[in-house]
């Protein structure tokens, strides 16, 4: 069975809201911005703010259950493609998911706990598109503050219209099946509040949600708490042999690796990002972003060709 009502009451008479309360006798809502110390709100019940979110939350969840695409992570490189398919193909219902409270990654700092953000040239021209100024190096440029950069992508990405983004919302595992030629494939993705999937030995039985999509790209960065996901759950699945690991830090080698490196790795999942150096043994580049962006934006392209193929 499929519920057939989305139909919500805001103004439900369980609300003991009188009708012309807050209403002047002009029937304009009585409010006043004074700093003065007479600043007055349009009056509110609580059960109204509680409806507000619940039924856009849960509408989210009701209508993203079967996306275009789902990106697992938004950190740079998630964000990045996330900013360049949503501008490109704004037909397809795009889900991103954050295990975390904020989003961002680790691309709130610009790296080794200082604040300023290093892009190679010429991922500078990913910058420039999204409005964010820098100081011009030479071979690199600066952001002043890696915030600015993650603040203005994430604004972006966020007033378009088919972009959802679910916060503290971990992917706990992958759908894998057959596709009609007999091969494996990633479906969908299995998901939990970030708060319960942490919780599973210490409780019964939380079910998760899931949703399915014809493409994942996969973006949660190297191994940690939660990094790494998709790589890792390729190998207990077997449809990959063993974690290529990611090695020392070589700058040089790391960013053109990265970038190149963007694929379609198993049908049905794209990594992007640093996870991609756990599953291909590439090295890390350290406290320099132009690789995640311009990774995040092969990851776009990559989504947009198998979802045409
Ligand atoms: O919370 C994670 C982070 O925000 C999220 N994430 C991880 N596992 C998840 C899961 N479900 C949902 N199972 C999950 N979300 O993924 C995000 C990854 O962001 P990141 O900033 O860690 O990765 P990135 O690849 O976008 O950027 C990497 C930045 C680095 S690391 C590095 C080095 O160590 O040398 N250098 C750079 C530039």
């Amino acid at each position: 069975p499929v519920a057939t009502s989305t139909h919500y009451d805001d103004s439900s008479s369980i609300l003991s809201l009188k009708k012309n309360e807050g209403v002047n006798n002009k029937g304009v809502v009585d409010v006043l911005e004074d700093y003065d110390g007479k600043y007055r709100f349009a009056p509110i019940e609580e059960a109204q703010v509680s409806r507000a979110m619940i039924k856009r939350y849960f509408n989210s969840m009701y209508e993203r259950a079967v996306s275009d695409v789902v990106i697992v992570g938004a950190g740079s490189a998630g964000l990045s493609c996330a900013y360049h398919l949503g501008k490109a193909r704004p037909d397809l219902k795009i889900t991103i998911l954050e295990a975390n409270v904020a989003p961002g990654g680790g691309a709130w700092l610009g790296g080794q706990l200082m604040t300023p953000m290093v892009v190679r040239k010429p991922a500078d021209r990913f910058l420039t598109e999204l409005g964010v100024p820098f100081d011009d190096e030479g071979n690199f440029v600066v952001v002043k503050h890696a915030a600015l950069f993650t603040s203005t992508i994430l604004s972006k990405v966020l007033m378009m219209p088919n972009v959802i983004l679910m916060n503290a919302t971990a992917v706990e595992d992958l759908i894998i099946r057959e596709d009609h030629h007999g091969q494996q494939r990633v479906s969908g993705v299995v998901t939990n509040w970030t708060l319960v999937a942490l919780n599973h030995d210490t409780q019964s039985c939380m079910d998760p949600n899931t949703i399915t999509a014809p493409v994942i790209v996969s973006a949660t960065g190297h191994d940690g708490p939660m990094g790494a996901f998709s790589a890792k759950r390729l190998v207990s699945a077997g449809l990959l042999k063993e974690l290529g690991n990611m090695r020392g830090l070589d700058m040089n080698r790391a960013e053109p690796a990265i970038v190149n490196g963007t694929r379609e790795v198993t049908p049905g999942l794209i990594m992007t990002g640093m996870e991609l150096s756990e599953h291909d043994g590439s090295n890390r580049m350290g406290p320099t972003f132009g690789a995640m962006m311009a990774s995040g934006i092969k990851a776009a392209k990559e989504a947009i060709r198998v979802l045409d193929t």
